[in-house]
Order: structure tokens, then sequence, then C-alpha cells
């Protein structure tokens, strides 16, 4: 099964403060540039009604919200984390192996404990659901299914509060009616290039030659889309490396704009999360400079780079990441920090579903 917390950081939001449960919630992510520039984390589902989405412009998300009581708040990573570790330590009592695939969501095998009943693997996500609103007043939506790939179509089925359950003999019927882009992998541009080939559902997917697919996409994704579209999936349910991300933030001599004073805290930064990735043979992609200011306001830059964990690498590119916010902001900055995303395993041998699109 997948288990996926509905609207998670807007949920979060609305545990700390109930008052603003009857109201759109949409929590943000402000890059500081000017009072409203910065993009739309995520949305309680009374605001998604007027429209607003993930990743979309805050100023649109406001437009579309105009002359409502709505409330718009800034992403608190350090609330939603602790959290989604609590919530993570409930589901993996409940799994025979787990993974978790995200902050908010985690597969789990369960085969083994229910006997490979679909009845009693009903019966067990009607419990998870139940601690988990019970100790975290957070609601989730499950979806269970022969394995990974329809497990986690199931999950996003019925949102909010959902619970899914699509047995061996009813996935085709299941899945051929949905647009393609419920498939995991396929966001915008490979939804642009099925259209081109006259893909809208799963099912008009499935039906596609595979030798097609393999050319457009090459083999690996290609293949993929090909069985997915099929419900055919071999992944196993396997444990991640552990965090998903290492971060790292100290408060500065003194409140400053001044490049050196900066790098020469958070190049020491670089070197504890270098000495980190090492002790667990982890490469990092993401990296993230993070500036607390004197009004204890965040503000964020980050970049993408191809999977690596050397020491030089991180600290340039943090140089370049504080270099390049100073030049857009006049603020004298309190606190640095850095922090590493994206991680996995050095060397290893990605097959896992998800380490194509992460
Ligand atoms: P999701 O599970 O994709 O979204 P959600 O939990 O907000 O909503 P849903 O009910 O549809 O599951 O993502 C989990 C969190 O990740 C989300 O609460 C905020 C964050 N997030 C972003 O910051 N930006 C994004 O574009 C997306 C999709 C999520
Ligand atoms: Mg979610």
């Amino acid at each position: 099964m997948l288990v996926d917390l509905d609207y998670f950081f807007a949920q979060a939001e609305e545990t700390r403060n109930p008052s603003i449960r009857d109201k759109p919630v949409v929590v943000c992510v402000y890059s500081g540039r000017s009072e409203d520039s910065g993009a739309v984390s995520t949305a309680n589902y009374i605001a998604r009604k007027f429209g607003v989405k993930s990743g979309m412009p805050i100023a649109l998300a406001k437009s579309k919200l105009q002359n409502v009581d709505a409330v718009f708040l800034p992403v608190d990573d350090t609330y939603y984390e602790k959290i989604s570790s609590g919530v993570m330590s409930i589901l993996k009592r409940y799994a025979d192996s787990f993974e978790q695939a995200g902050i908010d969501e985690a597969y789990l095998e369960v085969s083994q404990r229910t006997k490979e009943s679909y009845e009693e693997a009903t019966e067990l996500a009607k419990r998870i659901k139940n601690e988990i609103l019970t100790n975290h007043s957070l609601t989730c939506s499950i979806g269970i299914g022969p394995n990974k790939v329809i497990a986690k179509v199931a999950s996003d089925a019925h949102k909010p509060d959902g619970l899914t359950v699509i047995e061996p003999g009813r996935v085709l019927e299941f899945l051929s009616p949905l647009p393609v882009d419920r498939l995991i992998g396929v966001g915008l541009k490979t939804t642009q290039k099925m259209r081109a080939l006259g893909v809208t559902t799963i099912g008009d997917l499935a039906k596609l030659d595979v030798q097609r697919l393999v050319k457009i996409f090459g083999k690996k994704l290609g293949l993929y889309f090909h069985n997915a579209a099929a419900g055919i999936d071999g992944e196993p349910v396997q444990e991640r490396a552990g965090a998903t991300s290492i971060s790292r933030i100290s408060t500065l001599k003194e409140d400053t704009r001044k490049l050196i004073l900066i790098t020469e805290n958070t190049d020491r930064l670089c070197e504890e999360i270098k000495a980190e990735l090492d002790q667990n043979g982890l490469v990092f992609r993401t990296v993230t400079a993070i500036a607390i200011m004197k009004d204890l306001s965040v503000r964020s830059r980050s970049k993408s780079l191809d999977n690596t964990n050397r020491l030089e690498v991180l600290q340039e590119t943090v140089k370049e990441l504080f270099e390049r916010y100073l030049a857009e902001s006049t603020l004298e900055i309190r606190r640095a920090g850095v922090k590493v995303s994206g991680l996995s395993k050095v060397g290893k041998n990605q097959k896992e579903l998800s380490s194509f699109f992460e």
C-alpha cells in the first residue's frame, strides 16, 4: 500500500492552528525578492476549489482568492519534518517492509501480515488512518494494490481521506480511463510528448508499441511506461537511504552582507555535511543555501547538479548561491545554512522507480 498525507504542509498548519481549518490555506515558499514573489508549496482543499495549486506563483494564488478570507503562510520545514517522522514511525509498525518515498508518503509491503488478503489489508489501512488521525489529527489517503505503481495511482484516486483498493482482476479497468499523468514519472513534458503520440489516457499508453516508446523515451523509461500502463511492476518495497536531506546552520559572528564572512562559516558547514555523506556512502544532487535574516525571516536559493559528493563542488555552489542572493537582497544575514538533498547511495545501480525521476 501507499500512504500519502493529504495536503500535507497546509494540513500541518491547520493542526497547529485549528481556527484556519474552514478557510483557504496556502503555504508558500517566499523567494524574498518582493512581497509576493515565490511559489505555492501546497494548499488545502478549500483553496484548491478556487484553483490554487502547488507550484503556482503566489501572486496568482492571491488573485484567485481575491476578496476571500484566505490564509497565506510561509513554509516551516522543521515543523513538517517533525510531524513526518512521527507519522513514519507509526507506518513502519504496520509494514513487513517499508519505504519512505517523500516527506508525506511511504510504501508499505503488507502481503505477509495480511496473508495476501485484500480484505485484511483494507482493515489494516483503516487502522492506520485511525492511528494517524488520533495521534496527529491528520488525514491521509491510502491505495492498495498488487504492486507499487498501482498502489500509488490508487492512493491518488480518492483524495482527501481516501481508501482505494485495486485487486489484481480490476487493475486494467481501473487504470485504462485515467489520464496518463497519473502515472508516477509522467510529468508535464512527458504528457506533452505523449499527447503528440495520441496518448491521453493510461489505456492509450498501454496500446502503444513498446519499440516506439523505447525509441522516444529510451530503454529504461520506455519499458517502464509500457509495463506501468499495463499495471505491471516488480519493484520491491525497500528501505531507502536514511535521510532525504542533510543540513547545517550556524549563527554568523555578526549580521553581515560580506560574502567572505558567510563562506567562512558555510565552508565549515559543508565539511560537516561532507563527513556525514561519507559516513553513509551518499551522494547529493541539490544544494540549498539558507539565509536567516535579522528579522528571523528565512530565504533560500537552490541549485541542482549531477550526483556528486565532492566537497569543493558543494562549497563552490554554496558560495555561488549566496553571491546570487546578496546581489538580489539588501538585508543583512544573521545565520547561514547549507542543505543537500536528492540523496542517493554512491554507485548504486539505481533501478528503483523513483530514481528515474527525482
Ligand atoms: P504532495 O503529497 O504531492 O501534495 P499534498 O500532500 O500537499 O497534497 P495531496 O493531498 O494531493 O497529497 O506533496 C507533499 C508536500 O510536499 C506538500 O504538502 C508540499 C510539498 N510540495 C511542494 O513544496 N511543492 C510541490 O510542487 C508539491 C507537489 C509538493
Ligand atoms: Mg500528500
